[in-house]
């Protein structure tokens, strides 16, 4: 069985639970954050960042570190086929889409990584006038939602039809924004639609962070 690691609230965590619902694959939660890991997670990550995933005992690696690594993972494991209107499926794999895939994802995570390092340090007393390098952030954050918002102009699936990876790293990244009050999300129309359009999905709504 596979064993899950990482808090609700992480857009990261968030991401991977959308794609073990949709592919039906069975796992084990552990459902504490990097600030009170289990000793388990400590011992066995280096990077303390969620999510981990464990795999089954004899696996010849036992921990997967990051989630775009165990999403590649997780699509190459025997499942049944995806439902859902539109189908869930990868674009990774698909030669003809996969740099649009991989340069969304990127952009989606530049955005993440940047406002997540934002909002850590914000925790901490640092505010983002106290530096350049954090203002920065914040600006890398908005640049890429400008980009995502052209990259997603008259589209509610980044691939025709199908409701892809990328798709739910945009997903996460807005539920995010909007869960931990970092912005307010009203110029990115588009986004916003991409995001309505799968609102009711089981695996999006039973997964966005309140
Ligand atoms: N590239 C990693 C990023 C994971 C990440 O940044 N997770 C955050 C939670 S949203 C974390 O654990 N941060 C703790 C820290 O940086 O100390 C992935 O895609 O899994």
């Amino acid at each position: 069985m596979l064993k899950l690691f990482g808090h609700d609230a992480s857009p990261y965590v968030r991401r991977v639970r959308i794609v073990l619902a949709e592919l039906q694959i069975p796992f084990e939660r552990d459902t504490h954050g990097w600030q009170d890991p289990a000793p388990e997670f400590t011992a066995a990550s280096p990077i303390r960042r969620v999510p981990m995933l464990e795999l089954a005992a004899g696996a010849q690696v036992r921990h997967i570190f990051d989630s775009r690594v165990i999403a590649s993972l997780l699509y190459g494991t025997p499942h049944p086929r995806p439902a859902g209107e539109p189908p869930f499926q990868d674009a990774m794999f698909d030669p003809g889409l996969a740099l649009l895939d991989e340069n969304v994802l990127s952009v989606t995570d530049a955005a993440q990584d940047s406002l997540v390092n934002v909002f850590l340090l914000e925790n901490d007393g640092i505010r983002p006038e106290q530096g350049t390098y954090l203002q920065r952030q914040v600006e890398r954050g908005r640049g890429c939602l400008d980009w995502l918002e052209r990259a997603y102009r008259g589209k509610h699936t980044l691939a025709p039809g199908r409701l892809a990876y990328a798709d739910v790293a945009v997903i996460s990244l807005l539920g995010w924004i909007r869960f931990r009050k970092r912005m307010d999300l009203t110029p990115w129309t588009q986004l916003l639609a991409l995001e309505a359009a799968h609102a009711a999905r089981p695996s999006i709504a039973s997964t966005n962070p309140r």
